[in-house]
């Protein structure tokens, strides 16, 4: 039984769960689900920037959690929290970069909800 605690104290450890790419053109609606803790896709390529990106966050998880997009430090779109089990929908301006995807609540950025955006010329 020991490999069965072992396997499952592996699985809670700090490793990243498999994070899943999705690609879209400039244009094309991007769906998130947010969960305890981790944001799926955790990784969005959009291609054909600059792009007005529509994302909606699916809170599929049991507490409040919110997305943000991050250009380095400074915060250029995103939404608020809001409770388990909504969803909701904005609408973001990139140019091409790399951004990153968080959730401001708590510490869930710290936990895994944090992702990448890239957009491609
Ligand atoms: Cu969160």
């Amino acid at each position: 039984m020991l490999w069965v605690v072992l396997a499952a104290l592996a699985g809670c450890g700090g490793d990243d769960p498999p994070t899943r790419t999705v690609r879209v053109g400039a244009g094309e609606p991007v769906r998130v689900s947010g969960s305890e803790y981790t944001f799926d896709p955790g990784r969005i390529i959009v291609a054909g920037g600059p792009a007005r990106l529509r994302v909606t966050l699916d809170n599929q998880g049991d507490l409040a959690h919110n997305i943000k997009v991050l250009d380095g430090d400074a915060e250029i779109g995103g939404l608020s929290s809001f409770p388990a089990g909504e969803e909701r929908t904005t609408t973001v301006a990139v140019e091409p970069g790399r951004y990153r995807l968080v959730c401001t609540v708590a510490d869930h950025e710290e936990l895994g909800m944090e992702g990448e955006l890239e957009v491609r010329p």
